[in-house]
């Protein structure tokens, strides 16, 4: 069997764990042991920045640690036990960004990822290099090699009157996205081009899920790719997403912000009729849509079903990745 997801960071990394769960696939710190089924994650880098002369990719990172049990569970990025000398020495400088915290463990990913990108590997061949120590037990694809990085315009917080792009990681992290957005874009997407691998994993998959990953900056991102929402479109797999929204808010993060950019509404209903039918829309992607258990969802042309879709653990986790297969029509 194989499955396709497409995710973002901590919402998306999560729901991997559930996918390898429900397929019997070993768990963090188990070892690995030959299983007919395959899980391909497509990984959006329109979050990545270069900061310090560091190549950051916080979505494959943070896919990459939660998967190989290095993740900080609190923060849900970085690692777990981290320090923070580099940071204040950095401070002491009056280095900036200010606003923006590299953790010492972290830092070394981003010394060797950008040691290897200056040597002219591609960001997929890195990305393949960093899962060699931590056996995510997954294959993460970033969605391309190319350099994609989200903007977001503001009204410019210094220069009233005048409109401002911001990079995304200081709209989400500096401004914790109060500052309305006018529009969000993936600047570089329209130039590039899927990375190896990812048309030839959707084409090929027996199921493809959207993660409960942010909707516009995760998911959205990944689909401004040239040929990946075609792709997605034709795969012979069903396509099922799994609804980041419950009760009408993000369960964590800001996805209304970047939401009401967009003019959809934060509902589980308006993200489905977002993404759309794969059959009764031209540029629709679902085929099924899983919605909190008890809410009352409609998307015309997709079958919609409620589950639970809280992540407390993996065993929960693992209920909805089941649920969303079967829509997608595998049986386990
Ligand atoms: P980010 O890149 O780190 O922001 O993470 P993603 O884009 O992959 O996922 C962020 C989304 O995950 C948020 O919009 C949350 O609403 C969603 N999310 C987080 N935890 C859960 C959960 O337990 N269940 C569901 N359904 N969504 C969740
Ligand atoms: N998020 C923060 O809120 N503050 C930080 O200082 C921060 C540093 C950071 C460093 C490496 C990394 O991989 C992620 C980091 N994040 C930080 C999280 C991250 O930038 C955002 O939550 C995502 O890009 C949104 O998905
Ligand atoms: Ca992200």
């Amino acid at each position: 069997m194989k499955v396709v997801v497409v995710v973002g960071g901590v919402g998306g990394a999560r729901f991997l764990l559930g996918v390898k769960a429900a397929l019997g696939l070993p768990g963090i710190g188990e070892p690995a042991e030959a299983s007919p089924h395959e899980v391909t994650a497509i990984v959006n880098t329109g979050d990545d920045v270069w900061l310090h002369g560091l190549r950051i990719c916080p979505d494959l990172d943070t896919c990459m640690y939660t998967l190989g049990g290095g993740i900080d569970p609190e923060r849900g990025w970085g690692h777990a036990g981290e320090t923070w000398t580099v940071k204040e020495e950095l401070a002491a400088y009056g280095a900036e960004p200010s606003w923006f915290g590299l953790g010492d463990k972290d830092i070394a990913t981003h010394l060797i990822r950008t040691r290897m990108l200056k040597a002219g590997y591609p960001l997929s061949a890195v990305t393949e290099a960093l899962c060699d120590r931590w056996r995510p037990g997954a294959r993460l694809l970033p969605m391309t090699d190319d350099r994609v990085e989200t903007h977001v315009v503001v009204d410019d917080p210094d220069l009233p009157g005048q409109r401002k792009a911001l990079h995304f990681q200081e709209w989400w992290v500096r401004y914790r996205a109060q500052l309305p957005a006018h529009s969000i874009v993936p600047v570089g997407a329209e130039q590039s081009v899927p990375g190896p691998g990812v048309l030839e994993s959707i084409a090929e998959a027996d199921a493809v899920l959207l993660a409960p990953s942010n909707p516009v900056v995760s998911v959205g991102t990944v689909l401004s790719v040239p040929g990946v929402r075609d792709a997605v479109r034709k795969t012979e797999a069903g396509v099922v997403g799994v609804s980041p929204i419950i009760g009408g808010k993000p369960l964590r993060g800001m996805a209304d912000a970047c939401l009401a950019a967009i003019g959809v509404e934060t509902s589980a209903e308006g993200v489905g009729r977002h993404y759309g039918s794969r059959q009764t829309s031209d540029e629709g992607l679902l085929d099924g849509w899983l919605v909190q258990a008890g809410e009352s969802v409609d998307v015309p042309g997709v079958a919609v079903r409620a589950v639970p879709l809280i992540m407390s653990d993996v065993d929960a986790t693992a209920g909805m990745a089941r649920a969303a297969l079967n829509l997608a029509g595998v049986d386990l």
